[in-house]
């Protein structure tokens, strides 16, 4: 238990972040979690598991990737300790490997949309989204890239790293900048956090300022994300929660000194509604934001089974 304690941990700290990789650690979490537990009743057997999902769920509210990963990688349904327990190692193994592979086709699909020459802004830092420029990079085509620099974690100092060392031309923009830098921009790539049933896409904070200044300026916007990025909750009318972040992130104390009446909001994502999303490229293909539910549908049928 205490390995899936430091791994929810990790979450909750942002050590572990990156609506992807908070996935991949929760399958593996619980998947060691499941392989180490001595119990030989049933009923304590299914108690513990789903205590442990709860747990991980519990770490952050907004990235659906993170409860869809849980209810995939944690799925059994035979009725014996051993039985349930190689049906949750299978389970898990298979999501990690199915997440690692989706990485690659977002790549191969996604840098169909980019041309040699292309310009490219993108904001925080998602694998997704970067998977797409380093698979154009790849293939040879000469992309630049404006990467914003996300405050108040500054997840863009990540993302130049990464692309600085595959070797891709990388401009560092505050956030401020971006409407200013559009008119530069042939294509917005980004990641995401959930996708909701009407196609809106919840990501990072910031996301939703690149979308109207991309749609101002006729400049494309594409959302990279995993088909397990789609919330099936949406579905039944669920909203997706705006995690709230320490004020800390933004300002220390000591720094607000003499004014301790002034608030800090610190939200950690926004929603950018459909009508700014040209395109969201998935491992299954590159859908228009309209088609979520029929992602849903087809890739997240086990959760529907469930609720409805
Ligand atoms: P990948 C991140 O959230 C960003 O919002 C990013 O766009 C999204 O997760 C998806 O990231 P945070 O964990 O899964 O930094 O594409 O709060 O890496």
């Amino acid at each position: 238990m205490q390995q899936l304690l430091d791994t929810a941990e990790k979450i909750r700290t942002m050590e572990i972040r990156g609506a992807g990789r908070i996935a991949a650690a929760a399958a593996r979490a619980l998947r060691d979690y499941v392989e180490m537990l001595e119990t030989s009743s049933f009923e304590e057997f299914v108690a513990k598991v789903e205590k442990a999902k709860s747990i991980l769920i519990e770490t952050r509210p907004t990235a659906v990737s993170l409860p869809n990963a849980v209810m995939l990688a944690g799925s059994y349904d035979a009725e014996t300790v051993e039985k349930a327990r190689s049906q949750i190692l299978d389970s898990a193994t298979e999501f990690i490997q199915n997440a690692d592979n989706a990485l690659d086709n977002i790549g191969e699909i996604g840098a169909k949309r980019l041309r040699d020459g292309d310009t490219v802004m993108t904001h925080c830092n998602s694998h997704a989204a970067l998977a797409i420029i380093k698979t154009a990079h790849k293939q040879g085509k000469r992309i630049k890239v404006y990467a914003t620099e996300s405050r108040p974690r500054r997840q863009g100092f990540i993302t130049i790293k990464e692309l600085s060392d595959a070797g891709i031309d990388t401009t560092l923009i505050v956030d401020s900048a971006v409407r200013y830098t559009m008119k530069n921009v042939d294509t917005v790539i980004v990641g995401a956090d959930s996708i909701t049933v009407n196609g809106a896409l919840v990501n990072k904070i910031g996301t939703s300022q690149l979308a109207l200044a991309a749609h101002e300026a006729r400049v494309n916007f594409i959302s990279a994300a995993e088909t397990y990025k789609f919330s099936p909750s949406t579905l039944f009318g669920d909203l997706v929660e705006i995690e709230e972040r320490d004020p800390e992130e933004v300002i220390s104390k000591d720094k607000l000194g003499d004014m301790p009446d002034v608030k800090i909001s610190n939200p950690a994502f926004d929603v950018t509604p459909s009508e700014y999303i040209d395109l969201i490229v998935t491992e299954a293909g590159a859908f228009p934001p309209q088609m979520a539910y029929v992602i849903i549908k087809e890739h997240l049928g086990w959760e529907l089974e469930k609720m409805g």
